[in-house]
């Protein structure tokens, strides 16, 4: 008989609530080009979207950091922009320079893009989450994620990453009623995507609104809050027991009418949130889970200046349901040895911060 208690899954307990100590960790691309397994797969492979695309690939790079080090999350190798591909918009990463897309930014554009056949189309993806969902260790849980309708309009009106999204704002304050048509079906296009996520095996769904931070405030409300709104109860419908996170990174003070507004058990903080702040008015006044936030740039420093850092938070976050994480994705220039020294500060702070 197998008397092995059942496996601890910390991150979904800390998710639903439970204070878990130390509390679960896992880290915004803990895939990528820091880790060398991954620039030697990447190089071997055609363009970047083949990663995403190719279930043999997209597994083995969600595995590489669970294998290097203890996780508690292990996230699907993906992107965001995998949604814009699927509804026909042609996007390729040029090397050094991050991803182009073609611009969409006519009503003739919007309408040309392919509504129907998406999920088909993004099979590959769902296929990679189950394989993960058998291959992942009992106490790593696996998580979804999509970029939200906001971000996800932002690449495809610019047709690139840029510092202010001056020409997605631009046409969304020009023509609102046009621009609101390119967020409703991305909204369809996110709500669908992670339901099917789900389905083929995610625990927990991640949403990321990465150009949060760029729109003022009656924007952020209809761009961001709105359809954040109606994605969630799409899901709540669908899916009620799978906990999600939203990352409106750059919200600042948003973040709170986004907690008020918005039905997620978690908001990821971006490194400029301050944590006190947060536990008041996220944590304990909205009854939100907390994830972030360490600084990426003290993680790629290591030494005193990352376990100074690492020791603020959990001393901060204290006695609440929380999830250790970084602000922002891992820089590529960090040495991977960093990441093990943050998981042994967290063995060893964690468990005397309560
Ligand atoms: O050159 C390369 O090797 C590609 C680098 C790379 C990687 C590793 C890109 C291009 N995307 C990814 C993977 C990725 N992207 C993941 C995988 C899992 C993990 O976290 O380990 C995830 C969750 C994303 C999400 C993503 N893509 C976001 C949201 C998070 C964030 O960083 O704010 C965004 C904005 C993107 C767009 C994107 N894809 C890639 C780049 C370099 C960018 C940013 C471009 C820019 O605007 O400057």
């Amino acid at each position: 008989m197998d008397r092995s208690p059942a496996p601890r899954r910390p991150l979904l307990e800390a998710l639903r609530g439970r204070v878990v100590t130390p509390p679960p960790v896992w880290l915004m691309r803990q895939a990528g080009r820091y880790l060398p397994e991954y620039r030697a797969l990447r190089a071997r492979a055609r363009g970047f979207l083949e990663l995403c695309f190719d279930p043999d690939l997209a597994v083995e790079l969600s595995l590489q950091p669970i294998r290097r080090y203890p996780l508690d999350g292990a996230i699907l190798f993906s992107d965001i922009l995998v949604i814009p591909h699927a509804l026909g918009v042609r996007v390729r990463f040029v090397e050094g320079e991050g991803p182009r897309l073609d611009p969409v930014r006519s009503a003739e554009a919007i309408r040309r893009l392919r509504r129907e056949g998406v999920r088909e189309r993004l099979q590959p993806v769902f296929e990679t989450v189950r394989r993960l969902r058998e291959e992942l260790p009992a106490g790593v849980a696996l998580i979804g994620f999509s970029g939200m309708p906001w971000t996800l309009a932002a690449y495809m009106v610019e047709g690139a990453g840029t510092r202010e999204f001056l020409e997605a704002r631009r046409f969304a304050r020009a023509c609102p009623d046009l621009f609101g048509e390119l967020i409703d079906l991305l909204t369809q296009a996110v709500s669908d995507y992670l339901a099917a996520q789900v389905e083929a095996g995610a625990e927990v769904l991640q949403l990321f609104d990465s150009w949060a931070g760029v729109l003022p405030e009656d924007e952020f409300d209809r761009w961001v809050v709105a359809p954040a709104r109606r994605i969630l109860a799409d899901l709540g419908r669908r899916h009620p027991e799978v906990p999600v996170i939203a990352f409106p990174r750059g919200a600042g003070t948003g973040y709170r009418r986004f907690a008020e507004a918005v039905s997620v058990a978690a908001l990821a903080l971006d490194t400029t949130v301050s944590l006190p702040w947060a536990r008041r008015a996220l944590a304990l006044d909205c009854g939100k889970v907390l994830q972030g936030n360490l600084d990426p740039v003290a993680l790629a420093v290591g030494g005193a200046a990352l376990a100074g850092q690492v020791r603020r938070i959990l001393e901060t976050m204290q006695n609440l349901p929380f999830v250790f994480n970084l602000g922002h994705g891992v820089l590529p220039d960090t040495p991977p040895s960093h990441v093990a020294e943050l998981l042994s500060h967290l063995q060893s702070m964690g468990r005397c911060a309560n």
